[in-house]
């Protein structure tokens, strides 16, 4: 992929992150969603690229949110697009920390195809490579984790997602030592503050997104951290009951129809199947790992972080945007 193209990548998140944040803190997040996704898809448009999008908000027919198989950008470099414009749209619309757009680029075939269900993610930075193995119990990888880092289990901090369907894990992990950042939502933010050089994030575990895991795959992929993931059903994430048993059973087919197998471990190079990606994020909210939208309604500010797998370049952009000067499709989402 040209390097030129990561600079092209994060005017893509600026622009959805500065639609979304229109919406911020008006309880509606599906308004923001929408906006975002309109900014992303327009501004993607104008790229030099020949671009599919293979990680998304939605099937065909669930327009106008930017779906998979989507084709984006004026032709060029043939490369594969994984899309969030907007995690943590529940943040956003209650005016909550860390609501970031998200976007992972890679040459054609990089991503894995993931179905919009649960995905349980175990994710660790450069330090504990190796480490962690989803298939043993979550106590075993805390102790294989913090041996690779050669730190005491008391020193080890592990975030996660602050959800029923996590109670038990978090109780085992407090119960042995271990500092759990419970946070309401958000993972993806969070995945890439544990892959980032110097963290305090140890590791993550939750029980999240599948098309967001696939995004922090990439992440993980870019920063030479580690991953692995296990596609859960509905009613195994959320309860046994008649309705999730029936949603669950639609997953499983649709699974069976693209080839990928449920409750078994994906590694991280099934997932992202190469480094040479460029990941770009920008900040909606404060998070840990960037800073707010500011504006005044004339003059805003983003905080971007744009990764390039092949350099390991991380760069942290600070743009001021003129909002009139805007392009009039995206200036009134
Ligand atoms: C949320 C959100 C995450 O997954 O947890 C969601 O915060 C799924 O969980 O960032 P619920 O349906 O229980 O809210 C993510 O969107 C992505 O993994
Ligand atoms: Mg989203
Ligand atoms: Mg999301």
């Amino acid at each position: 992929m040209r390097r030129e193209l990561a600079i092209e990548f994060s005017r893509v998140t600026e622009a959805a992150a500065l639609a979304g944040y229109k919406w911020l803190g008006r309880g509606d997040k599906n308004k923001a969603d929408g906006a975002a996704v309109e900014a992303m898809r327009f501004v993607l448009n104008q790229i030099d690229i020949d671009g599919e999008i293979v990680i998304g908000e939605g099937e065909i027919d669930e327009a106008p949110m930017l779906y998979i198989g989507e084709k984006v950008g004026r032709g060029g470099d043939a490369v594969d697009i994984a899309v969030d414009p907007i995690d943590g749209t529940r943040m956003t619309a209650l005016g909550q920390n860390n609501a970031v757009a998200v976007l992972a680029a890679g040459t054609k075939g990089s991503f894995m195809r993931a179905p919009d269900m649960y995905m349980e993610k175990l994710i660790v930075g450069n330090g504990a490579k190796g480490a962690i193995h989803l298939d043993r119990p979550l106590e075993e990888n805390i102790r294989s984790v913090a041996a690779a880092l050669g730190k005491p289990i008391d020193r080890l901090t592990v975030v996660t997602l602050a959800k029923p369907r996590h109670e038990a894990a978090i109780r085992a992990m407090q119960d042995m030592g271990v500092r759990v950042f419970a946070i309401p939502d958000g993972d993806v933010a969070a995945s890439v503050l544990t892959c980032m050089p110097d963290t305090e994030i140890d590791m993550l575990y939750c029980i999240g997104g599948a098309p967001e895991g696939v995004v922090s795959a990439a992440v993980a992929r870019a920063m030479d951290g580690d991953m692995q993931g296990r596609l859960i059903p509905r009613d195994k994430a959320k309860g046994d009951t008649a309705e999730n048993r029936e949603l669950a059973k639609n997953e499983c087919e649709r699974c069976a129809k693209m080839g990928i197998a449920v409750d078994t471990v994906l590694t991280l190079d099934e997932m992202a199947r190469t480094d040479n990606v460029i990941i770009s994020v920008t900040g909606i909210t404060k998070g840990d790992l960037l800073e707010a939208i500011t504006s005044d309604g004339r003059l805003a500010t983003t905080e971007t972080l744009l990764i390039r797998g092949k350099s390991r370049t991380i760069r942290r952009i600070h743009s001021t945007h003129y909002l009139a000067r805007k392009d009039k499709e995206i200036q009134d989402l």
